[in-house]
C-alpha cells in the first residue's frame, strides 16, 4: 500500500493576508492522515511566513523550483540549503510551464533534480504531453522519455527518493482533465518504465496527477490503482476544494 500525496501548486499567487487565511482553515480542518502526506508550495517570498505559520507540521512545505548549483555568483537563484533552511522537504522540477517559459531541458532538470536529492529535498519530477503531442499519439513516448532522461543522467537509484508526477499539458489550468481511464493508462506506463529498471521500487513510487484536479474529480482519479494523489493548481488555493481533494486522498 503505497501512501497518497496531495500537493498544493500555489504557482505565483498569494499575499501574506490570503497566505495566512489559508493557512489557518488548512491548519484547523485538514486531519491528520497517516496515510497521506500534504504539501504547500508557495513562492520563495512566502516560504519563510508558511514555514512560521505551519507549526503543527501535518502539512509539508515545498518550492516551486530549485537551483542546480550551490552557493555562489548564481545571481537570482535559491539553493537546496536555503530552501531546507527555510523548512522546505519538497521542490517541484520540470514542471511545464517552467519548461514552456524557462525553456528549461530536461539535462538541465536533471541537474536540478540532482542538486535536490544532494540537498536533502524531494524532487517531484513533472512530465507530460502537450495537445499536438497527445493528438499525434506521443503521450507515452514523451512522458516516459521525459523520465527516462533524467534516469540515463542520474541513474534509477535516485528515484527511491523522488515521486513523478503525469501533468498533461493540455489539461493545466484549462479545466479539461484526462478521464481518469486515460490517467490510468499513463500511470500504468510510467510505473512500467521504472519495473524495467527496479521491480521494488516500481511498487513503493508515488506516481501523482496534475491538471485541473478539483474537489469534484478527485476521487474518480485516486480510485485508478496507479494514481497515488495529485498536483493541485488552481484548487489549491480555495480552502474548501483543498481540503476536499486531501481527503479524497486518504
Ligand atoms: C498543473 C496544476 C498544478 P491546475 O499545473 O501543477 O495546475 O490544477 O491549475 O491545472
Amino acid at each position: 500500500m503505497r501512501t497518497s500525496v496531495v500537493i498544493g501548486n500555489w504557482k505565483m499567487n498569494g499575499d501574506r493576508v490570503a497566505n495566512i487565511k489559508l493557512l489557518d482553515r488548512l491548519e484547523k480542518e485538514l486531519s491528520v492522515q497517516n496515510n497521506c502526506a500534504v504539501v504547500v508550495c508557495p513562492p520563495f517570498p512566502f516560504l519563510s511566513q508558511v514555514a512560521g505559520w505551519l507549526l503543527s507540521q501535518k502539512i509539508n512545505i515545498g518550492a516551486q523550483n530549485v537551483s542546480a548549483h550551490n552557493y555562489g555568483a548564481h545571481t537570482g537563484e535559491v539553493c537546496g540549503q536555503m530552501l531546507t533552511e527555510l523548512g522546505c522537504s519538497y521542490v517541484l522540477l520540470g514542471h511545464s510551464e517552467r519548461r514552456a517559459d524557462n525553456y528549461e531541458s530536461d539535462t538541465e532538470i536533471a541537474a536540478k533534480f540532482a542538486a535536490a536529492i544532494e540537498t536533502g529535498l524531494t524532487p517531484v519530477l513533472c512530465v507530460g504531453e502537450t495537445l499536438d503531442q497527445k493528438n499525434a499519439g506521443l503521450t507515452q513516448s514523451v512522458v516516459t522519455g521525459q523520465i527516462t532522461s533524467v534516469i540515463e543522467q542520474l541513474g534509477i537509484s535516485v528515484f527511491n527518493k523522488a515521486i513523478i508526477a503525469y501533468e498533461p499539458v493540455w489539461a493545466i489550468g484549462t479545466g479539461e482533465t484526462a478521464t481518469p481511464e486515460q490517467a490510468q493508462a499513463v500511470h500504468l506506463a510510467i510505473r512500467t518504465l521504472i519495473r524495467s529498471y527496479d521491480n521494488i521500487l516500481a511498487d513503493k513510487i508515488a506516481i501523482l496527477y496534475g491538471g485541473s484536479v478539483k474537489a469534484s474529480n478527485a476521487k474518480a482519479l485516486f480510485s485508478q490503482i496507479d494514481i497515488d494523489g495529485a498536483l493541485v493548481g488552481g484548487a489549491a488555493l480555495d480552502a474548501d476544494q483543498f481540503i476536499s481533494i486531501c481527503n479524497a486522498a486518504a
